[in-house]
C-alpha cells in the first residue's frame, strides 16, 4: 500500500519535472545535492553570510570552500578572491556581500563547467551602484512592461509576500545588481504616503541580505499633492521641511534606503521649472535631505522641449549651463542616446560634458523600440558600443565607460542604470532570450571590461546547455541579432519611425498633426523628393557642435559620418553615392531586405537547436522567431513603400519584393495604447 502511494505521487510530480523548464529559473539553474552538504567554514556570520552558505552547501558539488573576511583597501568595495587546490576553494572578501558575490561565481563557474583546482580569480565591481529601473505603477501594470505584470503586489503588501520576491534578488545578485528603483519614474506621489512606504520596507527587508538597497522614484508634486503645502517650489520653507520630515520617516523604516531617482520637467511631468528655479535647484533640495543618511539623488537629463528646432539637443542646453551647480550627492542620470532608446543613437552629447558633475548612464533592458517580448535582440552589443564610445572629452580615450567609472575622473560614487524588462511572467521577461539582457547589464555594471560575446557565452551555457552545437551557433545569433533589428527596423541612422503610442511596429508616414511634433516619425526621418534624414550638420540644427572635436567635424560632414548614423546627422540624397557604390535608396533597400534574411536564418538555426535543449523553451523561442520574421516584413514593406513615394525610384531586382500593399499597412493600429 505504502509503495502504491509513492507510485501515485511520482506519477503526480512527474509532468513537473519533465515540464520544469519553464524558464523560471533563469540562469540559476544549478544542480541540487540530493543531500544538503555541510561544506563551508567562514570567519563571518550574518543573513548574507547564511545566504552564500545555503547556496553552496546545497548546489556545490566540489571541494569544501572557506568564506574569509580579509584586509582590503576601500577601492576593493564589493569585490573578491577566489583561490584554490584541488583539495579546497578560498573565497576572500572585505565584506559579507563580496564572499556572496564570489559564491555565485563558483556557483558560476561550476553550470560553465569550469575547473575549480587551480583558480585565481580576482573580480570588483567597476561601478559602485548597480541599479535596476522599474517602471511599475502601483496599480500593477508596467510602463514599457512587456511580461506581465509587476511583481511587487502592492495590495497585498505588507501582510502577504510573494516568493517571487526573494527570487528576484538572489538572481540580481548572482550577477551582482546591488540596487533597485520599485516604481516608474512618472511617480505617483502616493509612493511616498505612510501605508506605501511601510510595504516598501517589507520588499527592502527581503532584498537587504541579497545586498540590494531600495530606491524609490519620486514626484515632484509630492509636498503640494500630500503634505498640502502652497506648492512644491524647492525655495519654499514649508516644502522644504516635508522633504525633511518626508527623509526621516523613510530611513526610521528603512535605514539604508538608497535615495531618490527623479523625472522632472519632462513629458508633462512637475518639477521646479514650474517655479522658476533649475534642475539643480530642485535637485539640491533633496540631496540636502537625504545627506544626513547618506543617501543620494539621481536626476534624469531626460528633458525635451516642443518649442526646440531640434528634440536630440534639447538636454544638453538645459544642463550644460548647470555644471558644478549640483551638491555632491546629486548624480545626473543621462540615456545613452539623446533621443529614446532607439535601435541605434550616437551617444549623448552630456557625456563628458559636464566636467563637474557626476553622470550615470541609462540603458533600457525592456525593448520598447526593439519589438517587445517579441523579437530575439541581445543587448550587450548595444551597450558595449555606448560605453566604448570615445567622447573625446578628456582627449582621445575619454570613453563612457571610463567617464562613469571613476577611471578618467575621481568620483565620490559611480553608478549605471538600466530600465527591468521583468514582470510576472513565468519567464520573467517574456521571451526567454530577453533574460539575457538583464544578465548581460548585470555582468555589465560589474565588469565594463567584459565582452559581448564573453556574457553570451555564460548566458548561454547556465541557461541552456554547455554543447558546442548549441553554443557556437546561439551565440552567434545572439552577437548579430541587434544589428539584425537595426537592418530591419532603421538601418543607417533612421530613428523613431514607429506607430505613435506603443511604439511596436513601423509608422514612417506618421505625422500627429495636433499633438507634439517631436513625437511624429516625418519629424525624424525628414523624407523628401530630395532625400532622407534628419540635417543635424551646421546647416541644420547644429547638434554635432554639442560634440567634442574631432566628432562635431566628423559628424558634421557626410564623408566621414560613419554610415550607420549618416541619416541621422545628414539630409542624404536619394542618389549619394555609398561607400560600397551603392546609391542610398539603393543601400536602404538592401539594408531592410538584408534584416529580413538574417531574422529567417535565426528561424532556420533554431530549427536544429531541439536536440540540445528541452521542448518547452525550444517551441515558445521558435514561434516568437515567427512573429519577429513576419514583423521584419512588415518593417521593410511598410518603410520601402513609403519612403519609394518619395524617392520614385525603384527597388532593385535582387531584393525581395514587398509582399504587402502601403495603403494595407497604413490600415493596421494596434490595440496598444500609450500616450506618445
Ligand atoms: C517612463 C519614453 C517612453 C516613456 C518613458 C519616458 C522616460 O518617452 O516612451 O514611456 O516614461 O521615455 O524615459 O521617462
Amino acid at each position: 500500500m505504502k509503495n502504491f502511494r509513492h507510485y501515485i505521487l511520482l506519477f503526480l510530480i512527474l509532468p513537473f519535472i519533465a515540464f520544469a523548464e519553464d524558464g523560471s529559473q533563469l540562469w540559476l539553474r544549478y544542480p541540487v545535492n540530493s543531500k544538503p552538504r555541510n561544506i563551508v567554514n567562514s570567519n563571518s556570520k550574518s543573513p548574507t553570510l547564511e545566504i552564500a552558505k545555503k547556496e553552496l552547501n546545497n548546489h556545490w558539488s566540489g571541494q569544501p570552500i572557506d568564506l574569509k573576511i580579509d584586509k582590503f583597501p576601500d577601492s576593493f568595495k564589493d569585490g573578491y578572491k577566489i583561490i584554490s587546490t584541488p583539495k579546497k576553494i578560498t573565497v576572500l572578501a572585505k565584506t559579507d556581500l563580496g564572499l556572496l558575490y564570489g559564491s555565485y561565481h563558483l556557483l558560476n563557474l561550476q553550470q560553465q563547467k569550469g575547473s575549480f583546482s587551480n583558480l585565481n580569480i580576482e573580480e570588483k565591481p567597476s561601478y559602485d551602484i548597480r541599479i535596476l529601473n522599474h517602471w511599475d505603477n502601483l496599480d500593477g501594470t508596467i510602463e514599457r512592461g512587456y511580461a506581465g505584470h509587476s511583481l511587487w503586489k502592492w495590495e497585498d503588501l505588507p501582510n502577504k509576500i510573494s516568493p517571487r520576491c526573494e527570487e528576484y534578488a538572489r538572481a540580481n545578485a548572482s550577477v551582482g545588481i546591488n540596487a533597485t528603483v520599485l516604481n516608474n519614474v512618472n511617480a505617483s506621489p502616493n509612493m511616498l504616503r505612510e501605508d506605501y512606504l511601510k510595504k516598501v520596507k517589507v520588499l527592502a527587508d527581503i532584498f537587504r541580505p541579497y545586498g540590494i538597497k531600495v530606491y524609490l522614484a519620486v514626484n515632484f508634486s509630492s509636498p503640494k499633492v500630500l503634505g498640502n503645502t502652497k506648492d512644491s517650489d524647492p525655495l519654499n520653507k514649508d516644502v522644504q521641511k516635508w522633504w525633511k520630515d518626508k527623509a526621516s520617516e523613510i530611513y526610521k523604516l528603512i535605514p539604508d534606503f538608497g535615495g531618490f531617482l527623479v523625472k522632472a520637467n519632462s513629458e508633462g511631468e512637475p518639477g521646479p521649472q514650474d517655479y522658476g528655479r533649475t534642475h539643480a535647484d530642485g535637485a539640491n533640495m533633496m540631496a540636502d535631505v537625504l545627506k544626513p543618511y547618506g543617501g543620494i539623488v539621481m536626476w534624469r537629463a531626460f528633458v525635451y522641449s516642443p518649442s526646440s528646432d531640434d528634440r536630440a539637443k534639447q538636454a544638453y542646453l538645459e544642463f550644460m549651463p548647470l555644471d558644478g551647480k549640483f551638491r555632491d550627492n546629486v548624480i545626473i542620470q543621462i540615456k545613452n542616446g539623446p533621443v529614446d532608446f532607439q535601435p541605434r543613437e550616437p551617444f549623448h552629447p552630456l557625456f563628458g560634458a559636464m566636467k563637474k558633475t557626476p553622470q550615470m548612464v541609462e540603458f533600457q533592458i525592456t525593448q520598447e523600440y526593439l519589438g517587445h517580448s517579441n523579437h530575439l535582440v541581445y543587448l550587450a552589443p548595444l551597450f558595449k558600443e555606448n560605453l566604448d564610445s570615445d567622447t573625446y572629452s578628456d582627449g582621445k580615450g575619454s570613453t563612457i565607460a571610463k567617464i562613469t567609472d571613476g577611471t578618467l575622473r575621481s568620483a565620490k560614487f559611480t553608478a549605471i542604470s538600466a530600465v527591468a524588462n521583468i514582470g510576472e511572467d513565468t519567464n520573467w521577461t517574456g521571451h526567454h532570450f530577453a533574460q539575457s539582457n538583464w544578465f548581460a547589464f548585470g555582468r555589465l555594471a560589474w565588469n565594463n571590461d567584459l565582452t559581448s560575446e564573453q556574457i553570451a557565452d555564460e548566458w548561454i551555457k547556465m541557461t541552456f546547455t554547455n554543447d558546442d552545437k548549441f553554443v557556437t551557433p546561439v551565440k552567434e545569433m545572439m552577437l548579430t541579432s541587434r544589428e539584425t533589428a537595426v537592418d530591419y527596423m532603421m538601418p543607417l541612422g533612421l530613428h523613431h519611425i514607429f506607430a505613435g503610442g506603443h511604439h511596436y511596429g513601423p509608422e514612417p508616414w506618421g505625422d500627429y498633426k495636433g499633438t507634439r511634433a517631436d513625437w511624429s516619425p516625418v519629424y525624424y526621418h525628414r523624407a523628401d523628393a530630395q532625400g532622407l534624414g534628419f540635417d543635424r550638420s551646421k546647416t541644420g540644427s547644429d547638434a554635432v557642435s554639442q560634440y567634442f572635436p574631432p566628432l562635431n567635424e566628423i559628424y558634421g560632414n557626410i564623408k566621414t559620418t560613419p554610415e550607420n548614423l549618416i541619416l541621422w546627422f545628414h539630409h542624404v540624397p536619394w542618389d549619394y553615392r555609398m561607400k560600397d557604390g551603392k546609391t542610398m535608396w539603393e543601400e536602404l533597400c538592401y539594408k531592410y531586405d538584408l534584416g529580413v534574411h538574417e531574422v529567417r536564418d535565426y528561424q532556420k538555426l533554431w530549427n536544429k537547436m531541439l536536440p540540445y535543449i528541452d521542448e518547452q523553451r525550444f517551441s515558445e523561442v521558435k514561434d516568437k522567431l515567427k512573429i519577429q520574421a513576419e514583423d521584419a516584413v512588415w518593417w521593410k514593406d511598410a518603410c520601402l513603400l513609403y519612403f519609394q513615394t518619395y524617392s520614385n525610384r525603384p527597388i532593385p531586382d535582387n531584393i525581395e519584393k514587398p509582399v504587402h500593399k502601403l495603403e494595407d499597412l497604413k490600415k493596421i493600429k494596434l490595440p496598444m495604447g500609450h500616450h506618445n
